[in-house]
């Protein structure tokens, strides 16, 4: 996703640390399965605009407690990912991100392109955006 955002060629690449890239600071969905690593994803986000909740639209469940994204004080936008495949249900996924407390959410597609230039956009103004 940061790869496509950043208009690179899409390489899978594993998150094996909390990592920067550009304006982007990336974490471990690892960081997501385990409450005691919330702090850590606190602190990663203490000084960034926006949090971004990666949702995959293939996945029957989601890691996200109900009001995660309140956690933040901060902007947060859902991302939901893989809409490109065939079993994708960017629905349920939204479902998910709602629960979690999201209120703007984009349906993206990293290797087809898609909704990639809206989430650009809204990151660019992200210092307009209400918590
Ligand atoms: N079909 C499809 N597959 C994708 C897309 N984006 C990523 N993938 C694949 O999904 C897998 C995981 O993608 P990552 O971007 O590494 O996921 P991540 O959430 O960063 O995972 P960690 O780094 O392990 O926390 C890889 O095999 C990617 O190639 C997409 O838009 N469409
Ligand atoms: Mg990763």
């Amino acid at each position: 996703m940061i790869q496509a955002i950043q208009g690179k060629d899409v390489v899978y690449k594993k998150t094996q640390a909390v990592t920067y890239d550009g304006y982007f600071v990336d974490s471990p969905g690892e960081y997501l399965e385990n409450r005691r690593y919330y702090s850590a994803l606190l602190v990663s986000s203490f000084r960034c605009d926006v949090v971004g909740l990666i949702q995959d639209s293939t996945k029957k469940n989601s890691v996200y407690p109900p009001k995660f994204a309140d956690m933040f004080n901060k902007a947060v936008v859902g991302i939901v990912t893989k809409v490109d495949l065939e079993n994708s249900d960017p629905e349920k996924a939204e479902e998910f991100l709602r629960r979690a407390g999201v209120k703007h959410i984009l349906r993206t597609s990293s290797f087809e392109n898609l909704g990639i230039d809206q989430l650009r956009g809204y990151l660019s103004e992200s210092e307009r955006h209400e918590v």
